[in-house]
């Protein structure tokens, strides 16, 4: 039997093993980038920064779903939030039809109300419950209540491309819009982006940050950490953490595109556990 994990792009990973990866999109003028392995970041992020025009992302279509699907007779997707993209309801229209002509094979749909690092936690979970012979109705499980302890901390030093786009309001952008500042924000239950606080400074940002972590119940659990061309924020948090979670299983690496574009220049991502 051959089982399958498949995400959109937004989880910031490179398709391997038994991960397969699905695009979004990216239009910048009348140019348009694929967030798939070919995408050269350092060449999209320039382009991203000369370009004064519209930008907007696309989410993956039913078919590219659909042609993972084919694969496997056991898939279990991992999609971005539903309240900010068509992602998750493209990939359960694809889900349908597959079944449909296939009534035998089994897609699991998980909805992370999330993006990033945060899917990496579910993504990861799942492959090792596979190596472990779960069965697909158990993995489906656990999954869900895996993800009730996981969590996606943000810094943004721009919401330009998120208000232009309209996955947060105007006028909490226009409240963020001040030179220097950062703001710290976190994936609220409902699959939006819940601003915080605002602060000066990389520091400040980072004790906030594990200020706001350990109110969440995080006790040395995994984290991931994508970045927007920064690692230098993300060795910071790192280190941090390890200074008081010694055994804590941390990684972080380069955000792909979709949240390059979103999260923008010195954006960085977080995703948690919480204790069990
Ligand atoms: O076109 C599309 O369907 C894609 C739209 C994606 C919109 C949101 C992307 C956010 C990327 C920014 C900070 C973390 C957000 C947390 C979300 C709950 C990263």
């Amino acid at each position: 039997m051959n089982r399958l994990v498949i995400a959109d792009s937004s989880c910031d990973l490179k398709a391997k093993d038994n991960l397969e990866i699905v695009p979004l999109t990216i239009l910048v003028g009348d140019q348009t980038f694929v967030d798939d392995s070919n995408l050269d970041l350092d060449i999209f992020v320039n382009t991203l920064r000369r370009h004064n025009g519209e930008t907007s992302t696309a989410c993956p279509s039913v078919q590219t779903w659909n042609d993972q699907y084919e694969k496997a007779d056991e898939c279990f997707v991992v999609t971005m939030t539903s309240t900010l993209s068509g992602t998750y309801n493209s990939a359960r229209v694809a889900a349908e039809m597959c079944q449909q002509d296939h009534p035998d094979k089994k897609i699991a749909l998980f909805d992370t109300l999330s993006t990033g690092p945060e899917m990496v936690l579910l993504i990861e979970q799942i492959q090792k419950w596979i190596t472990e012979n779960l069965t697909f109705e158990q993995i489906k499980a656990a999954g869900t209540e895996y993800l009730k302890r996981t969590h996606l901390l943000f810094t943004l030093k721009s919401l330009h491309n998120l208000s232009a786009n309209g996955r947060v309001p105007k006028i909490v952008a226009s409240a963020f819009d001040l030179l220097n500042m950062r703001m710290i924000g976190v994936a609220s239950p409902e699959g939006t982006i819940k601003p915080l606080f605002q602060c000066r400074g990389d520091r400040r940002a980072l004790s906030k940050l594990i200020g706001y972590m350990k109110s969440e119940g995080y006790d040395g659990g995994k984290v991931r950490i994508s970045h927007v061309l920064d690692p230098s924020v993300a060795e910071n948090v790192k280190t941090q953490i390890l200074s008081e979670w010694k055994n804590a299983d941390i990684l972080y690496y380069s955000t792909a595109g979709l949240c390059s574009f979103y999260a923008e220049r010195g954006g960085m991502l977080v995703g948690f556990e919480s204790a069990a």
